[in-house]
């Protein structure tokens, strides 16, 4: 055996090394787009209390201790209208999501016949604004195929039409809402669900609401990542471009402006869940 030349060692030691990432297209992209996921996550998680909000915050509790609950009481009393209707929400969206999502046939048509009630507006922050220039929405976590979207990308998945009621745990509904949208079930066989994984936690674009079901709850069939309300773009105040819609269970599981699904292995306490409310939060069967 002899030693090749010098100069061809070093020819062929990088092409080695190339042809070992070559071989393996797959592990590469997979990690390419496992690092894509965990950004957004990341981005998700960093706290948007700025200095400023803060300042506003101060300001806001000062004022409350100073002018108190009379004032408050009035202040309730006077916007408090018990919820508008949902076209007036479509009309003043004030997100940016271009090209909007063309709605099938049956969300087309609104074959709930349109949905009868008003939503109340519930947020525990500033309500947020989002663009399709940004706005991304990721898979990760414990899956075999994680994965980043943006709007476009998003926008290609296939989705169903489901009709179904809404109840929020403080007593109001609104029956026969015309959902469109990507059932949760497709996008977790999509990503490959690993055996370790017992939870699905669910990620708010305004950084502080998070929620979670079982795994066994997150494949149900009405689960739905939802995109259109009675045929229409849902709007920021309702939460979109994308909320997460759980027919069954009260709407504090329907995390409003979702932007990241992730799969772990324990069980997560989510925004109502660790102010006293049910995790398990089927209607009728819970405390909410
Ligand atoms: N991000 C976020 N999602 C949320 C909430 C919230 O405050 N923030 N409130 C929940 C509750 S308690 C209800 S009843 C519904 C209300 O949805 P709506 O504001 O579209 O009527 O959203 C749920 N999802
Ligand atoms: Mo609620």
């Amino acid at each position: 055996m002899t030693k090749p030349p010098a100069s061809l060692q070093a020819v062929t030691a990088p092409a080695a090394a190339a042809s070992v990432t070559a071989a393996d297209p797959v592990a590469d992209d997979a990690a390419t787009s496992r690092t894509a996921a965990q950004a957004v996550i990341a981005a998700l998680k960093e706290s948007p209390i700025t200095r400023a909000s803060f300042m506003r915050l101060v300001a806001g509790v000062v004022l409350v201790i100073a002018i108190g609950p009379a004032f408050y009481r009035w202040i309730k009393g006077a916007f408090d209208t018990g919820g508008s209707s949902t076209a007036d929400y479509v009309a003043s969206d004030g997100n940016r999501m271009l090209p909007p999502p063309e709605p099938l046939p049956d969300s087309a048509a609104v074959v709930g016949g349109g949905a009868k009630g008003n939503f109340r507006i519930y947020t525990v922050t500033e309500i947020p604004a989002f663009s399709s220039d940004t706005w991304k929405f990721a898979i990760s976590g414990l899956v075999d195929k994680p994965n980043a979207w943006n709007w476009d990308q998003f926008m290609q998945m296939k989705r169903t039409v489901q009709v179904s009621d809404f109840h929020c745990v403080t007593g109001w509904s609104v029956y026969q809402c015309t959902w469109e949208g990507i059932p949760l079930k497709q996008l977790l066989a999509a990503a490959g669900v690993q055996a370790s994984a017992k939870f699905v936690k669910f990620y708010s674009g305004d950084k502080v609401y998070t929620d979670a079901l079982s795994l066994s709850q997150a494949n149900g069939d009405d689960i739905m990542v939802a995109v259109l309300l009675d045929g229409k773009p849902i709007p920021q105040q309702l939460g979109g471009p994308v909320r997460l819609i759980v027919p069954k269970m009260y709407a504090y599981k329907s995390v409003k402006w979702l932007q990241a699904i992730e799969l772990i292995d324990k069980e997560h306490m989510g925004y109502w869940e660790v102010r006293g409310y049910d995790n398990d939060a089927w209607v009728g069967t819970s405390n909410g």
